[in-house]
């Protein structure tokens, strides 16, 4: 594009990497979903230019856009946080071999935990994988950080890790567009001794890699990213990342060393920045990160006090951080209360699990919130796939009143290996795969079991009820979610057997098949106010004035369990 023809669109910080990221000629990007990370990739997906694709999980997205860097071109991973714990074993080791094309490996982290299981600072994941760390302010810095990301990581032969926030991710800016460099595939040159990763050859690389890391250093302490302020000399404030907006906007006069390259720490920086001010001051989310290294430093700053090591920061934060003081509250803020939508096809099974007080190791997905009340009926969530392994484990030492949970997406990602280790070590009882054949939670990305790629092209579908049989699973039952009745008989029949079953609860997300069916009426002469529909929290039943149940027909979609809940016969289908 030539500078006439120059754009400005708005788009959201994982929009404008993703546009710097085309920009720099990345030719593959891979990912997995998940808040705030989603629309890195999808927004890659649009580009022909780039071959993009949403993995099995981010161990598999990680190793295949690592494996297209080393062949040649430039290519990008993206996750959010605890993705990078799933790639966390290729990730150790990419930083021996290090690149051939540039490889950006990209962590939008949630400070504040808004829709994830932690709020892990993975700025200590660079330190400890020995890779370079880049932290954008804003959408703009996101999209500038791009093309210097790829050099660095050809330069200096490293993957380089991108740090977003929530709160970087998902503001929005105008951003102009440029055009795209050609970059060269550069081929692939075999060379043991950098990829092959036996020991003796890991070992020359760790040594190589300690060489390449001062060289990096180097690089931080002049780099363009690392900008020093001098403003007002009494108070000199070290930050990164959205951090740095807020605390500008706090405390305008003061002096700044903002740190966009931030690991390898700019040590010298760091020291010339403390000798022109009166007194250092670490404004920094999560983690005492930059604190620490002052105090390595031996830098004398005014610390944070522990409390905000929890949650989010945020710009009405910055008066009280700044004076040392704790976080007035420890509880997270107030906010709308999750729900299950109108019509979501787990609201039956749990309606079922919950009727049959049964103990359920659940996971991670739009049925994680089977475990809010008034369903109430699921008891653990840890991480994507605990809800196969933590069922193994819950059923061996409680018995068969144990159910485990999943989501197909969640199955696909990390519950087939559970399976296989239930099968293996002679597991008995029941597992639930809720099968709405999207990946609801972060946005209806397709899956391997939905049959298309990112980009919307047909392929080989991953039939769940045949891969669950390949692994040995002794009954595989296809039920409606909708057929609380089925649902609740065959569980009954399974929980008995001395048998490894799998029920597949399968009805498509409501959000993805966008149908309706006539609604539901309440029969007042029928109904005796037992409340008992209430117990599904469905959205669309509302306790009138009068006791009687309303149905709120602008939302009701027709999916009838709670006509199936109704002992009574007072809740009919059709239209009021
Ligand atoms: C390691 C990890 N990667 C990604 C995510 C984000 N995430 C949460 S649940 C989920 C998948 C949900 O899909 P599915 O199991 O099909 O359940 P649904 O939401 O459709 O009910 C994803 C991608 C996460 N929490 N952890």
């Amino acid at each position: 594009m030539t500078k006439s023809a120059e754009q400005t669109v708005f788009l959201s910080g994982d929009e404008a990497l993703a546009r710097g990221a085309y920009e720099a000629g990345v030719a593959f990007a891979a990912s997995y979903p998940g808040t705030p990370a989603t629309e890195i990739l999808e927004a890659l997906a649009q580009y022909p230019e780039v071959n993009a694709q949403w993995s099995v999980n981010e161990k598999v997205a990680y190793e295949v856009a690592f494996g297209a860097a080393i062949a040649g071109v430039r290519a990008i991973f993206s996750a959010k946080h605890v993705g990078l714990n799933v790639a966390m074993d290729p990730l150790m080791t990419s930083a021996y071999v290090g690149v051939n094309a540039g490889f950006v490996i990209v962590t939008a982290d949630e400070p504040g935990l808004h829709s994830s299981q932690n709020e892990q600072d993975n700025r200590l994941l660079a330190k400890f994988a020995k890779m370079p760390l880049l932290e954008p302010s804003d959408p703009s810095e996101a999209k500038l950080m791009m093309p210097y990301a790829f050099s660095l990581s050809e330069r200096l032969d490293i993957p380089v890790i991108v740090r977003l926030t929530t709160r970087v991710a998902h503001t929005k800016e105008n951003i102009t567009l440029g055009s795209r460099t050609c970059v060269e595939p550069r081929g692939f040159k075999p060379d043991p001794a950098k990829y092959v990763m036996v020991p003796r050859n890991a070992y020359m690389r760790h040594i190589d890699l300690e060489k390449r890391l001062l060289a990096l250093q180097a690089e931080a302490e002049t780099s363009a990213f690392n900008k020093m302020e001098i403003n007002d000399p009494a108070v000199g404030i070290i930050t990164s990342g959205v951090s740095y907006l807020y605390a500008k906007e706090a405390f305008p006069n003061a002096s700044f060393l903002k740190l966009g390259f931030s690991f390898p720490f700019p040590e010298k920086l760091m020291r010339e920045f403390a000798a022109k001010v009166k007194e250092v001051l670490v404004i920094e989310e999560l983690e005492p990160f930059l604190e620490e290294e002052l105090a390595r430093l031996g830098i004398r700053c005014r610390a944070r006090h522990p409390s905000w090591r929890v949650g989010e920061l945020r710009p009405e934060d910055m008066i009280e951080v700044a004076a040392g003081r704790a976080r007035a509250s420890v509880e997270p803020a107030a906010s709308r209360k999750p729900v299950m939508c109108p019509g979501c096809p787990h609201r039956g099974v749990y309606s079922v699990l919950k009727k049959m007080k049964l103990t359920v190791t659940g996971d991670i997905g739009c049925y994680t919130l089977g475990a809010l009340a008034p369903l109430s009926a699921m008891q653990t969530c840890l991480c994507m796939g605990a809800g196969v392994t933590m069922f193994e484990g819950f059923r061996k030492v409680l018995g068969k009143n144990v159910v485990g949970i999943i989501g197909d997406g969640t199955f696909v990602h990390s519950g087939i290996a559970g399976l296989v280790n239930a099968v293996y070590n002679l597991s008995h009882g029941v597992l639930i795969i809720l099968d709405n054949a999207t990946t609801a939670m972060t946005g209806t990305q397709p899956h391997p079991a939905t049959g298309l790629t990112v980009k919307g092209v047909p392929t080989k579908a991953l039939v769940l009820e045949d891969m669950c049989k390949a692994c040995g699973v002794d009954n595989v039952d296809i039920v409606s979610a909708y057929d609380t009745p089925a649902i609740e008989r065959v569980l009954r029949e399974r929980l008995d057997q001395a048998a490894l079953s799998v029920i597949i609860a399968r009805t498509p997300c409501k959000l993805i098949a966008r149908t309706r069916a006539p609604q539901v009426r309440c029969n007042a002469a029928k109904c005796v106010k037992c409340y008992m529909c209430l117990n599904t929290g469905c959205p669309a039943l509302i306790k009138g004035e009068d006791g009687l149940i309303r149905i709120d027909q602008d939302i009701c979609v027709g999916c009838y369990v709670c006509v199936s809940t109704c002992k009574f016969g007072a809740l009919e289908k059709g239209a009021v």
